[in-house]
């Protein structure tokens, strides 16, 4: 009854049950019948790939009717509805969640082992659909679980690409990279949508005829088709599904035929469908450079164009006049990729609607917002006028005609003072600066951590600020306990609900009432167990996988994400050595047994982030193969991490390194996942490691190094230097000479990369500077490990503060502050928002 337009309808009883009501009878019947339909034979004798589709199948089938439910309340209720445009989602494996989610976990455990069947087997059947580089792609997909399990009507908007992030492989040490083709079984989740396939635009030239009214006619293009596949994203136990549309590129080799550019020869037109399908083949595979591909360009207002249509589609079915759109529809950019958005909205509004300038300008500001991820320069995307203007002609005009307009409005603002206006330029240089049409276009610009919003408003966007500030502000990453910790750690999450209740599945803060329980012994000593008996289970993957022992007493200590420079498993890999070299000097050195566990794909053509890899494998091979140190350390490289492999090391660990150079990390967000699982981070002040300080307490936290603010100061004075502090310490001059003395037997000249830089280059990441306090911070984690209830309860503490970092509350407060979605409709009240 009267629900207002444009609020989000949290009534879970309205779209479906709770509880999916189906018995362990039920889902055996079904799935038997399943399997014979799909098959034509019997459960016995299909494979395990035959298995798991039948058992996704029949999910999917469960599922349907939220599915519908949910979009027939949207189109009852007229809620508004946010799109998150990500030109990455790194989803991981849905089978789990979405049982999981869908409140049929046990049901189904119960049912397969009935049969004799396993379901754990069955999920790792699944591939890992790997459409993301990685935090970026990550949060993406955190969110989107967040949305639905939050009962917001949020979509996400995406690309299915053919070939996700290359698959690693460690051959001799190195990184290989292999072709992803996590399509080749098929992909069960996904509903492929032909009749809801757009045409998008690119090349050809725009003619301007002019009769009273100027009009821009696009002509001479060529038209890809944009074929959608439809992923139901499962809120948790809510009967409500939301929607991860994923685009791909086809050609339409029939009308190519005939077409001018095919010829009408067969061979022409095969070869033009390759050109065209090559728009969603593979995902950049870079996580923080940028290359001013043409390719890229296009993938870009590929997914722009084909999103903005279905959704103009969608709206116009149930809606009146697009002068509304704001009020239905937030649509929401994830870093720079998508930020097409802004003039392609633009373009439907004035060439198809037919409104002015103005109106169409608002509608746009309006209704769009954007993330920052990172401050890194050479991340930031500028494209080549001409290159933009050859691809998206009509875009083109448009962008110039917004910098035109802003650059006349700052002209008011800063008369006079042109070095400020094109510095503030969207074009400049014949360049486009993506960013700068990201904060001009949109109404709301977001950092992803405290201090990372800061640096934007203060130093990176500082004079964008100075104007609008009122479009800046702070959303702190979150990710999704339901998979972060329910699903990759259920020992823990039976913990936990047997000490708390199980409400902190969906009010994550309530995890508080952890801190209670945190010095309590029976409490500890559960503890102690997860967390072994997670080491046990990642001890046996890298056996199997590796040849590697582990010790499972040891402390196990994980750095794993992308390798990069500012990322630092340099600093890492240094302090090792040198605490092998220590052991070496005396075997009878009283230390805790560590394991070093590293993770992380180095992007294609990021050469020393390759070598890195090759030096982690260095130092493996020798510490491992070293008896004379009696297995008090190992160090493991584990080839092709991943959603699925960060499942099983982050529940593994005792020790979770987030150690970049201050001001670099936008946020981090593997920090929050080992927090959340009962990890101590040792790790900079950067990114949310401040937050998480804040949130856990100095003492449950081991802090080191230099501040943001003393790194930046280093920049302005020219940096600092590193051979100062390289005299002045033996053990680090030691390692630091070990990357070139031949104490890497076969390396030979290839680490001189790494020392050069790091004497050099002047060692802009400040690992040498950092290396003293950061071998000390070991000390101190070494000691408090020692005394186990000491460390049980700063593991305790971990876990208990870690509800602000769940993806619900991020959610909440975009939803709030940023979508205008009322915030009473949402699980994260007020109330419950102040105990934050
Ligand atoms: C990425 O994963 C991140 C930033 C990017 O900037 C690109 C990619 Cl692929 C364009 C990461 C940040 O490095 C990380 O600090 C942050 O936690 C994450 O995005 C999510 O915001």
């Amino acid at each position: 009854p009267g629900v207002k337009p444009g609020t989000a309808v949290l009534d879970a009883a309205q779209a479906g049950p709770a509880d999916s009501g189906i018995t362990v009878e039920q889902f055996k019947q079904d799935y038997r019948n399943k399997v014979e339909r799909m098959y034509g034979d019997g459960l016995e004798r299909v494979s395990d790939l035959d298995k798991y589709n039948a058992l996704v199948s029949l999910v999917r089938d469960y599922l349907a009717e939220p599915w519908l439910n949910t979009k027939e309340k949207y189109r009852r209720t007229g809620a508004k509805q946010v799109y998150y445009f990500s030109i990455e989602f790194l989803l991981g494996r849905l089978l789990g969640s979405n049982l999981y989610n869908l409140g049929l976990n046990e049901v189904c455990q119960q049912a397969l082992s009935e049969l004799g069947l396993d379901l754990r087997t069955l999920r790792q059947v699944e591939e890992d659909p790997g459409l993301g580089n990685g935090g970026l792609g990550r949060l993406a997909a955190c969110y989107l679980d967040s949305m639905a399990s939050l009962g917001l009507p949020g979509h996400g908007m995406g690309m299915r690409y053919r070939y996700g992030l290359f698959e690693q492989r460690i051959v001799d040490g190195y990184q290989r990279e292999y072709a992803d083709d996590w399509l080749m079984d098929g992909f069960y989740w996904d509903v492929r949508k032909p009749a809801e396939a757009v045409e998008v635009r690119f090349g050809g030239n725009v003619r301007i005829k002019s009769n009273g009214k100027t009009q821009y006619i696009h002509e001479g293009y060529e038209t890809v088709l944009a074929v959608p596949y439809d992923v139901p994203v499962v809120g948790y136990r809510n009967g409500m599904v939301n929607t991860l549309r994923l685009w791909s590129a086809e050609a339409r080799l029939s009308e190519v035929v005939c077409a001018p550019q095919g010829g009408s020869d067969c061979q022409k037109a095969v070869e033009y469908s390759q050109t065209v399908e090559e728009l969603s083949n593979i995902l950049y595979p870079d996580d923080s450079t940028y290359e001013g591909k043409a390719l890229r360009l296009k993938q870009q207002y590929f997914l722009v164009s084909a999103g903005l249509q279905s959704i103009i589609r969608n709206y116009r079915e149930n809606n009146g006049h697009l002068r509304e759109f704001p009020h239905k529809i937030a649509i929401h950019i994830n870093d720079t990729h998508p930020v097409l958005c802004i003039p392609e909205l633009l373009r439907i509004l004035l060439d198809e609607e037919q409104l002015t300038w103005e109106e169409a300008w608002n509608i746009t500001v309006q209704t769009m917002s954007y993330t920052n991820h990172t401050i890194l320069p050479e991340a930031l995307e500028t494209w080549p006028e001409d290159l933009f203007r050859t691809v998206l002609p009509r875009l083109y005009l448009i962008v110039r005609d917004i910098n035109e307009y802003y650059c006349r409005s700052l002209w008011e603002a800063y008369p006079g003072d042109w070095d400020r206006i094109s510095r503030m330029a969207i074009i400049s240089y014949n360049r486009i600066h993506m960013a700068h049409l990201a904060i001009v276009g949109c109404h709301s610009v977001n950092g992803v951590a405290e201090l990372h919003t800061d640096i934007l408003k203060n130093k990176i966007m500082k004079e964008f600020c100075d104007f609008s500030p009122a479009k800046f502000n702070n959303k702190t990453n979150g990710v999704t306990q339901r998979r972060w910790v329910s699903l990759c750690n259920p020992a823990l999450a039976q913990l936990i609900t047997d000490t708390i209740g199980p409400r902190w599945v969906e009010h994550p803060q309530e995890l508080a009432q952890l801190e209670r329980h945190s010095a309590d012994t029976a409490f500890q000593h559960h503890l102690l167990k997860v967390k072994l008996q997670n080491k046990v289970a990642l001890a046996k993957y890298v056996k199997e996988k590796h040849g590697i022992t582990l010790d499972v007493n040891s402390i196990f200590d994980s750095q794993v994400k992308r390798i990069h420079a500012y990322k630092r498993q340099t600093l890492n890999v240094l302090h090792i050595m040198a605490l092998y070299n220590r052991l070496k000097e005396n075997p009878l050195l009283d230390i805790e047994p560590h394991t070093f566990i590293f993770g992380g794909k180095a992007a294609v053509n990021y050469h020393i982030a390759k070598n890195t890899i090759k030096l982690i494998n260095s130092l493996a091979d020798l510490v491992n193969n070293d008896k004379s140190i009696r297995d008090k350390i190992k160090v493991v490289f584990l080839e092709n991490y991943n959603v699925s492999l960060a499942e099983l090391i982050i529940p593994a660990t005792d020790v979770s390194e987030q150690i970049p150079t201050a001001s670099y990390e936008a946020s981090g967000t593997g920090n929050m996942k080992f927090m959340m699982n009962g990890a101590v981070t040792i790790g900079t002040l950067d990114g949310a490691n401040i937050e998480i300080k804040q949130a856990v307490g100095e003492d449950n936290i081991i802090v080191f190094g230099l501040t943001a603010e003393e790194v930046l100061a280093y920049y302005r004075g020219g940096g600092y230097n590193p051979w100062e502090v390289y005299q002045d310490n033996e053990r680090l001059r030691q390692v630091v000479d070990q990357l070139i003395n031949g104490f890497f037997p076969a390396a030979g000249d290839l680490f001189r990369g790494h020392f050069d830089s790091l004497l050099h280059q002047g060692d802009h990441f400040f690992v040498l500077k950092d290396f003293a306090s950061y071998e000390a911070a070991h000390q101190v984690l070494d000691e408090r490990y020692k005394d186990r209830p000491v460390w049980l309860k700063m593991c305790s503490a971990n876990i208990a503060h870690s509800g602000r970092f769940s993806s619900d509350r991020t959610f909440a407060e975009y939803a709030t502050d940023i979508w205008h979605i009322r915030p009473d409709t949402l699980p994260f009240s007020a109330s419950e928002k102040q105990i934050r």
